[in-house]
């Protein structure tokens, strides 16, 4: 059935809680701009009004969080086709049953310290991916949450000089940290600094973690060190997170071309595991 509602954006319910405008789901922001719960709805059951619309408010802020879902891997997978065609990141290990699902089971006692940072999901390939989704199958009793950070945002706060100087810039991405770092292909790719949404307009940083993103088309070594360095800093203010506390039965979608993410290897031996599913976005483009 269609929740039939239409609020203005920033209006509050009676709960407080400040509410995104749409017509056919029951939504609330998580912070000022960056998350949105979505709730009254099976992910396994929805048609495609509101496909259409998760994908706008994903899209709009960075992270949209549906609680209390029951999902098969079949039922994950299905879903996530329905945003955009299935993807997979070369060189992680694939389900032996479901070969576009990954594992995700790192803990925080495997490396130290725990080799995670913020980061965009397979920027080193000509397409990547447009939405990635977490399902948990195993949550720790403490710990491992998920903090997101908003790329549009990062963006909006340079100076006009600074966003004229980023537009026309293309930055190198390269795979790192994979399981089989010798099945990536190893061309060089270039993206634009700065992204075009196509759903939004908007635009938005696009960077990754320094091991994957080192260098500034056209510039000495030292110019892309001291770039990458301050927009990387930069995009990690607090006041454009979103930190994703989880709960069993929350699946958890992200829009990878304005908003970057890591886990929070935090919570010692116990283990936390999640199963990830992504479809691929379109080539990124500046304008
Ligand atoms: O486990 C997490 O919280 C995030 C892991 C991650 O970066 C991913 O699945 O792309
Ligand atoms: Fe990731």
């Amino acid at each position: 059935m269609l929740i039939m509602e239409s609020l203005r954006i920033g209006e509050k319910d009676s709960k407080e809680t400040t509410l995104v405008e749409t017509k056919i789901l029951n939504t609330e922001l998580l912070t000022g701009q960056t998350g949105v719960r979505i709730t009254g709805l099976a992910i396994s059951e929805i048609c495609e009004d509101q496909v259409s619309e998760i994908k706008r408010l994903v899209s709009e802020y960075c992270v949209g969080v549906f609680p209390g879902q029951t999902l098969s891997p079949e039922e994950q997978l299905r879903f996530v086709e329905r945003l955009d065609p299935l993807t997979f990141t070369p060189g992680e290990q694939r389900h032996s049953q479901w070969p576009n699902l990954n594992v995700v089971s790192l803990s925080s006692t495997s490396t130290l310290p725990p080799i995670n940072g913020f980061h965009t999901d397979t920027s080193f390939v000509p397409q990547p991916p447009s939405y990635t989704t977490l399902f948990p199958k195993l949550l720790s009793s403490r710990g491992g949450d998920t903090v997101f950070v908003n790329q549009y945002m990062a963006y909006e706060a340079l100076s006009p000089v600074m966003q004229k100087m980023l537009r026309g810039l293309r930055f190198r991405h390269k795979a790192a940290q994979l399981k089989n770092l010798d099945e990536v292909p190893n061309e060089p790719v270039w993206h634009p600094a700065v992204r075009m949404h196509p759903i939004t307009g908007r635009r938005a940083i696009y960077i990754t973690q320094p091991n994957r993103c080192s260098e500034v088309e056209g510039m000495k070594p030292k110019e892309s060190k001291h770039l990458l360095e301050f927009l990387y800093a930069h995009c990690q203010h607090i006041y454009a997170m979103y930190r994703h506390r989880w709960q069993p039965n929350d699946f958890v979608i992200w829009d990878n071309r304005c908003s970057m993410h890591t886990g929070v290897f935090d919570h010692g031996d116990e283990k936390r595991v999640m199963h990830r599913v992504m479809c691929q976005g379109e080539v990124p483009y500046e304008s």
